[in-house]
């Protein structure tokens, strides 16, 4: 095994301190950056989505491959060059105003920095305004509106008022996820799309920015 297809190994089983460790002593071999996060470990998170999704893994064995690739990118995220931060690929996630749950939010965000996002996370409790001013500050062409309780949900529509009022909705797709939201509920309040888990947010992502 060469170093990309063990990082991508480590990544895979969840070995959060060997890709540490085997990640800092790429970079301090004159490893390239960019190739360390595509030749190893996104490969290793590619190789842990269709077993997820067969039901040969499951969610706790996914959080270990995304905490393990979070260490690896905390090495090489600082050191890659603004070109090669994809502006297009920015998306907002926050869990909306009222709601402090944010175990699933930060689930999600692990995955799409999984799949090569550039996420920025607003953390809990956020308002319309300031989903509206992040988008403005970012660029985003996605945010992500998490709610775990019945009644912040509808602080999810709220939003997306808001985002149309400002005239942001036509370019900035929105979706939706957390346990009491639903497809239907997203077609009701005029999101993009409804996220029932985090490997799906990261299939509507992708299929929407590609
Ligand atoms: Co709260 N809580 N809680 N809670 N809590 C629930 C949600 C509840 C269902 C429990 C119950 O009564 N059975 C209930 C809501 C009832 C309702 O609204 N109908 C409830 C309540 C009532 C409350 C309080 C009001 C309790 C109180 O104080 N009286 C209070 C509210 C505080 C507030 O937010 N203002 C409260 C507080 C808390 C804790 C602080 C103790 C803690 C949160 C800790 C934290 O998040 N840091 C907590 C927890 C842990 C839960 C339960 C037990 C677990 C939630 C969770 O983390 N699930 C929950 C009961 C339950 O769901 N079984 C409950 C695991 C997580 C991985 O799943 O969040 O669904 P989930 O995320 C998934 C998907 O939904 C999706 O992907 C994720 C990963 O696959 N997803 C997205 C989520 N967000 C997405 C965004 C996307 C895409 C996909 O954007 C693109």
């Amino acid at each position: 095994m060469n170093d990309f297809e063990q990082l991508a190994d480590y990544v895979f089983k969840g070995n959060a301190a060997a890709v540490k460790d085997l990640t800092q002593r790429m970079v301090d071999g004159g490893g390239n950056p960019m190739e360390i996060i595509s030749n190893g470990l996104l490969i290793g998170m590619d190789i842990v989505t269709p077993k997820f999704k067969a039901g040969d893994m499951y969610v706790p064995e996914v959080m270990m491959s995304a905490k393990a690739l979070s260490e690896g990118m905390k090495i090489v995220k600082p050191l890659l060059t603004g070109s090669e931060i994809s502006v297009t690929k920015t998306i907002l996630i926050g869990t909306v105003s009222g709601d402090l749950h944010d175990i699933g939010k930060n689930l999600v965000v692990m995955i799409l920095e999984s799949g090569g996002f550039n996420v920025v996370d607003l953390g809990v409790d956020v308002s319309p305004e300031k989903f509206v001013a992040a988008i403005k500050e970012h660029n985003a062409k996605i945010v992500g509106l998490s709610a775990l309780l019945t009644t912040t949900m509808l602080n999810m529509k709220a939003t997306i008022e808001l985002i149309t009022e400002e005239g942001l909705r036509d370019s900035v797709k929105v979706l939706i996820g957390g346990a009491p939201v639903s497809q239907s509920f997203a077609d009701e309040i005029g999101a993009d799309g409804y996220c029932a888990d985090a490997m799906a947010a990261k299939e509507m992502a992708t299929a929407l920015l590609n």
